[in-house]
């Protein structure tokens, strides 16, 4: 039986790649730090067949531990700080996680076993100011945020151990990718759970800020097979992974409300406060690479993910009350 460790196993990709390796017949281990509440919420339906282990990205000591106790072929490192917004109220922090994190892992590995498969989660908001459109391996990045420059550190340090020590160790690229187990602050969710929240009555306004931004959404469950592909090659590359297609907030907004019947100019208010210091306007990604040599494509589109998510809003609202 293969062994997979996850970080950030408690978050949307984390639950989603757990199922996926279960299914693939893995023993997975995840990856828990320490808190006063649980928020195991997203893997409660499979927490007796995973095991989880005590960590975090911040102590190299639990990360060397987490390896010895699972002897994984496969590490899979999703944890980060991974709101935007956030990165800059704590932008040292975020450095901290989701850049510094990924070298600690990696000397991790490095020390306990080299020959352990890496896959670290970066981020299409790297390419931020974009260089080019459709954006791709290729494409040079200009991040527009401490998360985003926190990422290509991420990034750059994956490859940089790859060339130093001859390990397996890849990035994905991953453009934005939602379900209904995605958190209640990003933009998709935020508009779904809104919309419904307003059809069962509960709530009347939705604020939001830059509803121009463009984003290429996809489907996470779709998203966590390329991350297992990637481990699962010849040879380590990194890939970008994407729909292809980019769509406006204001699309999103109006796919959701129309999903309820309702007329979203009736409760949408746009809030300043919600526009970023620095925005990221489009992002669009070109994943025919993957496409050629994994034969890896998505199979959700954006209307079926929006409606998928604003139908699981509803029925958990409606089961709640
Ligand atoms: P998410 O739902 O926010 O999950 C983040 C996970 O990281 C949670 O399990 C969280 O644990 C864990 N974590 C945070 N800080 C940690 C620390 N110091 N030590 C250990 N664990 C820690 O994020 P996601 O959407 O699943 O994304 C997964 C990864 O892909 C992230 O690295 C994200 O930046 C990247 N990414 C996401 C997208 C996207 O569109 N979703 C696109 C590109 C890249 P707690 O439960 O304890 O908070
Ligand atoms: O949903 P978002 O917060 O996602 P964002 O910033 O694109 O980041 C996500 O995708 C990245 C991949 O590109 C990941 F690396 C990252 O971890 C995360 O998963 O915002 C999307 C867009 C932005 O342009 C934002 O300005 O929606 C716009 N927006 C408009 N109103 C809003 C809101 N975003 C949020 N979160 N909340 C709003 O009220």
């Amino acid at each position: 039986m293969k062994r997979a460790l996850v970080t950030g196993i408690t978050g949307q990709d984390g639950s989603y790649l757990a199922e996926f390796l279960l299914a693939k017949g893995y023993e997975v281990f995840g990856l828990v730090r320490r808190s006063s509440t649980e928020s195991f919420e997203r893997i409660q339906h499979i927490r007796d067949r995973v095991t989880l282990l005590q960590g975090d990205l911040l102590d190299e000591n639990s990360l060397i531990s987490a390896l010895a106790d699972s002897r994984p072929a496969e590490v899979y490192n999703l944890a980060a700080q991974s709101f935007v917004p956030a990165s800059w109220n704590q932008p040292v922090l975020t450095g901290e996680f989701t850049a510094l994190g990924a070298t600690r892992l990696l000397e991790a590995i490095r020390i306990v076993d080299k020959s352990i498969r890496f896959y670290q989660a970066s981020s299409s908001e790297m390419f931020g100011r974009v260089r080019e459109t459709p954006q791709n391996e290729k494409t040079p990045f200009y991040p527009r945020s401490p998360y985003g420059v926190a990422k290509a550190y991420g990034h750059f340090i994956t490859i940089n151990y790859r060339e130093s020590y001859d390990m397996f160790a890849v990035s994905g690229i991953l453009f934005n990718h939602e379900s209904p187990r995605r958190g209640l602050e990003f933009v998709s969710r935020k508009v779904t759970h809104a919309a419904a929240r307003i059809k069962h009555g509960l709530q009347k306004e939705l604020r939001l800020g830059n509803l121009d931004a463009r984003r290429d959404w996809g489907f996470a469950g779709d998203y966590v097979e390329a991350m297992w592909k990637m481990l699962n090659q010849a040879e380590p590359i990194d890939y970008v992974i994407s729909t292809g297609k980019s769509h406006q907030v204001r699309d999103l907004v109006r796919i959701a409300f129309g999903r309820v019947g309702i007329d979203p100019e009736k409760h949408v208010t746009i809030d300043p406060s919600l526009v970023r210091p620095a925005e990221v306007d489009l992002l669009m990604g070109d994943s025919s690479l993957a496409r050629s040599r994994l034969g890896w494509e998505p199979r959700v589109d954006f209307e079926a993910l929006v409606n998928m998510m604003v139908d699981a809003d509803l029925a958990a609202i409606g089961a709640a009350r």
